[in-house]
């Protein structure tokens, strides 16, 4: 059979079971073109004029890359026109971006985190685009941030694109997860993997360690436990990856499980951790429990969280489900 692409994996399955509706199909193929255009920019380096920083600050306080604003602004471009969104949200803009009544609208919110990872960029380490599917909600022709606030269960579809030795389109509409790579020849997002299954076991975890004077005491017992080895509780050797790239950690636990904590710390009491609820959080989050994972703050699961703010941040802790079930245990017991 010939290699199936992005296009006619959408096609199909908008035939047979009805869940993907045309405008959802159009929305994933406009932003799956607008990950092809970042991967170019993204490719280009340092003879693209396109590293460093872009000397600005986005909505978190945080210097933007130039390909931050780049990224940014080929999501926006190639998603305001086409009639299948009511609105759309990015990690680096304070609100909501209407869609210009010059435009059609549709029903969907669209929410990304155009480039993830960004300050690995000119060190030319792997980075992501992740993104999240919402209905607007009925009646609702105006929406402003109060129509993004839904809990991650209600995503209809999440997906990312890692831009690394490969790009990599990983997706889900709610019935599994399916890996596209990029063909750069062809220029098409071919299918490479389906129906992907973390294991539920694992003897790898990713957490930034540098923190851990400012880790909980579950987090403290948990890593302590794994750093013991064969000589502690675990009686076992475990390993350790840290990206500081999300999808790139995250991507790398759903190819061959794994642990991924960016758990809740005394570092800054204000901040519940780093990583962003709606537009980081969420979408991993349903991608991997899709896969047969689990993600969880510690105290509930991610996906169930109500969410308080467009830019709130969550503690992440996601990969294979007994790990994050002990940790999750380990919070309950306090
Ligand atoms: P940047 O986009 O600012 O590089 O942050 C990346 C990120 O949001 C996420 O992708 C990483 O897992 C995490 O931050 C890394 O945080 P540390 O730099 O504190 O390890």
């Amino acid at each position: 059979m010939s290699p199936v692409s992005l296009t006619r994996y959408l096609i199909e399955k908008q035939h047979a079971d009805g869940r993907i509706k045309a405008d959802l199909r159009l929305l994933i193929e406009v932003v799956a073109r607008a990950c092809k255009a970042i991967s170019v920019a993204i490719g280009k380096g340092a003879l693209g004029n396109v590293l460093g920083s872009a000397d600005e600050e986005n909505v978190q306080g945080e210097v933007q890359k130039k390909l931050d604003v780049i990224a940014n602004e080929i999501l926006l471009d190639a998603n305001e026109w086409g009639g299948h969104l009511a609105a759309l949200a990015s990690e680096e803009m304070e609100h909501p971006h209407p869609i210009p009544h010059r435009y059609p609208k549709g029903e969907y919110l669209l929410l990304f985190d155009p480039l993830d990872g960004s300050s690995n960029i000119d060190v030319n380490i792997s980075v992501g685009t992740i993104f999240s599917v919402l209905r607007c909600p009925d009646g609702v022709t105006e929406p402003d941030e109060s129509a993004f606030l839904q809990p991650g269960s209600r995503q209809v579809a999440a997906g990312y694109a890692v831009y690394g030795p490969s790009t990599l389109l990983v997706l889900t509409v709610g019935d599994g997860v399916a890996v596209f790579t990029l063909d750069r020849e062809r220029g098409s997002f071919m299918l490479t993997a389906d129906n992907l299954r973390i294991p539920e076991d694992t003897r790898e975890f990713a957490i930034n360690a540098s923190n851990q004077r400012w880790w909980q005491p579950p987090v403290q017992r948990y890593i302590g436990e794994l750093l013991a080895g064969r000589e502690g509780p675990r009686g076992v050797d475990f390993n350790m990856r840290w990206v500081a790239s999300m999808v790139a950690d995250v991507h790398r636990i759903l190819s061959r499980g794994g642990i991924f904590m960016y758990p809740r710390d005394n570092k800054d009491p204000a901040k519940p951790g780093r990583l962003r609820l709606m537009y980081e959080a969420n979408p991993m989050a349903m991608i991997v429990e899709q896969a047969g994972g689990a993600a969880s703050t510690g105290l509930e699961r991610i996906l169930d969280v109500q969410p308080t703010g467009l830019h709130q941040r969550i503690p992440v802790i996601l990969g294979s489900r007994n790990e994050v079930e002990r940790v999750a245990g380990y919070h309950a017991a306090g």
